[in-house]
This record gives C-alpha cells, structure tokens and sequence, in this order.
C-alpha cells in the first residue's frame, strides 16, 4: 500500500483580495514572501527582532537551541506573558482602551478596559499566592465562559503557575483525570454556568472530583449564577471574598522564556489524553506574531473568536493573541443558538465586530439554517471572517462568504493544531487570494511540505502526510509527564519531522489543502480516499447541511465507502440521487455504498467529527473507547438504529 492520498476534489475557485482591504493591509504578497524566505534563512535574526517587539525583563542570549526533539526559544532570557498582555498597553497609554467585551447567555454585557482587566489580574496574583500557589505549581480551570477564566489564567501566568483548562462541559470523570494527571493543587471553578438557559452545576462536578483528586488542597469559588453550591470549610473559597483581601498591587514574576505556561489536554484518538505542554516565549512570540498578522490587525477592531477557552483556540485567539497586540476581544458565554439561531449575528450588530474567528462545525450549523436569519442583522461591520478546527467544505466557505461577509470579507482558513500553539497555515488576507477549501501558505518560520513515510517529498497536487521540518516558536514542547509519548507520536512517525497527523497536499502554488485526519483516510480498490473530499461532495448537494464519510470493510475493493448526512433544513434527501451526484462531482471511486440519514453527527466539544466511532457503526461493530468528550453521546445510539445495528 501507498502513503499517497489520492486527490478527487477539483475546486477552482479563486477569491482575490478586494481593493478596499488590500488598499489597509500591512503587507503585500511580494512582502509576505521576502519575509517567509528570511524566516527560514535567518531564523535568528527574523525571530529575535519578532520577540524584541514584546517586553523583556532579561535579553535572550540564543534564539534558539534545537536537540531534536526538543527546542528552547530565547534561551536565558526572562520574560512574563501577562505583562505583556496588559502592563506593557497600560504603560503606552492604552489603559483606558477596552480589552474585553463580554456578553452572557442572558445577555448582561460586561466591559473590562486594559487598566481594569491588569486591576483584576493583579488582585487575582495575589489571592492565588496567599493560597500557597508558587511558580511551576498547577492550578485546574474548570469555568464556563467568562472573563474571570481569563482573568483567572492571566493571574496563573503572572506568578509562573501552570494553567490547565478543561471545557466547562466536561464530565467529573474527564475532570479527575486531568487533575490527577497535572498534579494540580488549585481548581477554578464557578458555581454554575448557563448552557441554553439553563444553568450547568460546575461546582458540584467539581466536588466529586475533588474527592478522586489528593492534590488538590484548595478549590476556588466563581459566583456566576447564584445557585445553591455547599463550601468544605477550609479546602473552598469564594472567588470575590479572596480578592476582595488580596492587595492591589503585584509586580509581574520575571520567568524564564522555557518556563512552562500551561497544559492543554488533547483526546488522543485512543487512550489517555494528552497533556500538550506550551512555555512562556516562545508561545507568547508566536500567538503574538499570528494574531498580529494573519488577522491583519488595526487598532480599531473589535476581534470575536468564538471558541471556548477549554480550546487551544480559546488560548491563543480569544485570551492571549489579541490581548498582546492590545486588541478588543470580544467574549460571548453561550450557545450559538440561544434563544435562536441569530444570536451571533445579533451580538456582531450590537457590539460592531470586526473580525469573526469560528469552526465549520458552526458555519455548516448557520448554513442549515437558512439564509433568511443572517440577513435580518447588519453585518456591515464585519471585515474579515476566519475558520479553524476541521477541514471547511468549499460549499460552507462559499456560504460564509457570501451570507455573513456580503461578498465583501474575506475569508481565511488557518490549519494549526493544540501541539502548534498558533496558525501554522493560511493565506494573508489582504495580500494573497482564497481558494475554498484549502488552507494556504505556510505562516513565517513553517517549513511545512508534503511527504510520504519515508520522508520523501511529494510533488504538486500529491496527496501525502503534512510535516513541518524545523522547529518554530510556539510549538509544544513535550507531552507533559511522557516525553516518550512526546517523541514516539510527533517525531517518530517519520525521521526528522514534526508529524502532525493529518493528510495534504500542496498545489502548484504552495497553497496547502489539508485532508483530513490520516487515521481517517479510506482505502477503496487500492485507492486511498482523504474524507475532506468526499464530504464535501456530498455538502454541494443542496439536500445536504452536513456529512461524514467512513470505510467499512469489504471483501472486494477492501473498503468501501459509507457516508452519514444531515438533510438541510426543510428538505429531504434521496440517497439514489445523493449517489449519482457524487459520482458525478469526484467519480465512481468515491461512490458511497451505503448512505445513513442522520440527525446530528458524533462530535467532541470543539465540534470535530469523531469518525473512528462512525466506522464501528458503519461495521456493526460494539462502539468502543472513550466516549467523554462526545458532545452528545446520545447520538450514537440513534446512528446505530439508524444503521440498523
Ligand atoms: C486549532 C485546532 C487540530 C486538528 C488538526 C486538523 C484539524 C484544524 C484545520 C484543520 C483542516 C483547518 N484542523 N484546523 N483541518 N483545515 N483549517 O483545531 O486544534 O483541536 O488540536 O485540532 O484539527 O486535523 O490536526 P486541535
């Protein structure tokens, strides 16, 4: 068998940045390259003079010392992210500039300008360390959207404590284990959050899994939502009680720049999940970099990235990216469609967002939806859109375009990873045209190709496994507690790169596609298949809002394709038809054998499709592994009757 992926979807749409925003932006595609080619070329020189735009309480002495498998950024220098984030704007003069607009599910807005969010950050410093928290000590977060979970890891960073996030969602159990696994003395949590109005008891997960985690010695209180919570005297307290005691004001610990600033689990396709580790430098130099930019940020934008900060997304593009660029962030607690499916495009109106960062989980959500409630609201104020977490079907980037950016936006596709820190792949919005459907080029200081397993380059339009081939600041460092999972899954699949896992290819203009996962890849009569592709056949289909395709094994072709859809609102969906079509889109290769009408897909918090799932329904196989970070486990109960299994 090949590594090759073959490569069916032909898309030839090209979207050029319009004159108006290309006539703003800071660089041009002449600009962008010089300064790709440098990146690379001199990577000292170009990343020191990135990170001698960030405040440093010691100079580095070396850019960078790479031992494959392990780098160190600004070696000996000291440096501190919050500081960065906040004191460094309130020191130029931005205190008075709002740093976050936050909206409740209920629709309470609260603004934080510069100086009050650094205000409440340093009281935070303090009530962490009265209670004993010390740098390098770990500290869980287990809150629901609100600014004091940013507050609450810009605290941790501030006195080098190790932040830890687990989504709001989560279940006790998910919770124990990453507390355990951290070895964490501090949990944050609130007492409760909404989730389509009603409210979600954090508190009392937090409680049992406090029983199952000896670690912890003390659990910090949020009131959200004033419910009921019971206090264990001595081991809880209340957020505001103990900053109410702490002193105002905190001088920012000086760190190392390989200090670490947090872990990030992600759910491995088997097994525990991963704690990926980020430190303080080079984390802060790349989420700085990107933000700045591949948003091509003004000093004016109000910047919403939708994702939860139990993300990576939420780290580096709601807290992080932007409050170091001393941008607007723009915060929203709830669900996208609460009390309806306009509550985002309501929340654009009123708070004039300029810059929207969501998943095409949510856009093919929109899509189903209708057109109709998007165009009651004024979008006007939109001028860039951007898409992260899963490969984005051309239909739902034609959509999002046209339906949320009016023909005007433009739309970016950034592919990065929790184990990247930051965007690793994208085109610059005013300096390079779109294609739907693919990703882009590589962000400065990504050696990023396509190769086989041998490592091996592969030509234009070849689909293969994406690998980056030289270290880049944000990168993660190791696995935290399993260096040897850290070096056996990122740099022992293939020699002497970084893996990440997924399958691309590159076209003749270095524009990346990326294909979905690699472990996900179906192999039909010799032929192996990325699922971006087929899928997204099958979403072109006006009957169709969303699908997922597997293999199912077949004693002829060796797999054969099964594919899962979700009608479009309103509509029925022919699977004879729905066949024909895609044979006639990719070819008869991709033919699906079956086709499954489905009311939701299985998906993990951040909306990803979880297809290994998929492919035990689709075998008739007993659903195996770890369901808990399944949205809506549920769902796959009703797939498998839908099955017929
Ligand atoms: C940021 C984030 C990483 C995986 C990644 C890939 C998929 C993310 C993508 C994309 C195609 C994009 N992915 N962005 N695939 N195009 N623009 O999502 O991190 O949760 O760790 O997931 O998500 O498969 O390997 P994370």
């Amino acid at each position: 068998m090949t590594d090759q992926i073959d490569n069916v979807l032909h898309e030839t749409r090209v979207f050029a940045p319009s004159a108006e925003f290309a006539a703003t932006a800071s660089l041009t595609a002449a600009e962008y390259q010089t300064r790709y080619e440098r990146s690379l070329q001199d990577p000292d020189g170009f990343w020191g003079e990135v990170a001698g735009e960030l405040s440093w309480m010691k100079p580095w002495e070396r850019v960078l010392d790479w031992q494959e498998p392990h780098a160190q950024w600004f070696v000996g220098g000291q440096t501190n992210i919050a500081f960065n984030a906040l004191d460094r704007h309130v020191a130029q003069g931005l205190g008075n500039k709002r740093a976050l607009i936050w909206e409740g599910e209920d629709g309470e807005v609260r603004t934080l300008t510069y100086s009050e969010l650094l205000g409440e950050v340093k009281r935070s410093a303090n009530a962490l360390t009265a209670l004993g928290v010390v740098a390098g000590d770990r500290v869980t977060l287990y809150l629901p959207l609100i600014p004091e979970a940013a507050i609450a890891m810009l605290a941790c960073a501030r006195i080098g404590a190790v932040h830890s996030v687990v989504f709001g969602g989560f279940s006790v159990g998910a919770l124990s284990d990453r507390i355990n696994d951290a070895q964490s003395k501090l949990l944050i949590t609130a007492d409760a959050g909404y989730r389509r109005g009603q409210p979600v008891n954090l508190k009392a997960n937090a409680d049992e899994a406090a029983a199952r985690t000896p670690t912890l010695e003390h659990v910090l209180v949020v009131r959200r939502a004033g419910t009921p919570v019971t206090m264990q005297a001595g081991r809880d307290l209340w957020w505001h009680e103990a900053l109410a005691e702490a002193e105002a004001e905190h001088e920012a610990a000086a760190l190392d720049a390989e200090h670490p600033l947090f872990v990030l689990y992600t759910s491995g396709s088997t097994g525990k999940p991963k704690g990926v580790l980020h430190t303080t430098g080079g984390y802060m130099v790349g989420t700085y970099l990107t933000t700045k930019t591949v948003f091509d940020l003004k000093p004016d934008d109000v910047f919403w990235c939708t994702a939860d900060i139990g993300w990576v997304t939420g780290h580096s593009y709601t807290v992080y990216g932007p409050l170091l660029n001393g941008a607007t962030v723009l915060m929203y607690e709830g669900a996208p469609n609460h009390p309806d499916w306009g509550r985002f495009w309501q929340i654009i109106q009123k708070h004039g967002v300029t810059i929207l960062y969501t998943a095409p989980t949510a856009i093919r959500a929109f899509m189903r939806q209708g057109d109709a409630i998007p165009a009651a609201y004024d979008l006007s104020s939109l001028r860039l859109l951007g898409s992260v977490g899963e490969p984005i079907n051309p239909e739902a980037w034609m959509w999002y375009r046209r339906a949320i950016g009016g023909d005007r936006c433009p739309v970016i596709d950034t592919w990065w990873q929790t184990e990247t820190g930051a965007i690793m792949l994208t085109t610059l919005p005013g300096a390079h045209p779109a294609k739907p459907g693919t990703a882009g080029l590589p962000m400065y200081g990504i050696d990023a190709a396509i190769v086989n397993r041998e490592g091996e380059e592969l030509g234009p339009d070849e689909g293969g496994l994406l690998v980056i081939r030289k270290p880049w600041p944000s990168m993660l460092r190791t696995v935290y507690g399993d260096d040897e999972r850290y070096r056996k899954a990122y740099w022992g699949e293939i020699p002497h790169v970084y893996f990440a896992g997924d399958g691309a290819r590159k076209d003749a203009d270095g524009y990346i596609t990326v294909m979905g996962r690699v472990d996900d890849v179906l192999s039909v009569s010799g032929h192996r298949l990325g699922t971006m592709e087929i899928e997204s056949a099958l979403v072109a289909h006006p009957s169709v809002a969303e699908a997922a395709v597997v293999g199912k094994p077949d004693d002829l072709k060796g797999e054969c394709v099964v594919a899962f859809v979700l009608p479009q609102a309103g509509q029925t969906v022919d699977p004879v038809a729905l066949r024909a079509y895609v044979v006639s889109q990719i070819g008869a290769l991709a033919r699906p054998d079956a086709i499954y009408i489905a009311d939701a897909l299985p998906k993990t918090r951040s909306g990803k499709i979880m297809r290994r799932f998929l492919r035990q329904i689709a075998a008739g196989r007993a659903i195996e592994g770890d369901t808990s970070t399944l949205e809506d486990p549920g769902v796959l109960e009703r797939l498998a009757a839908t099955a017929g299994v």
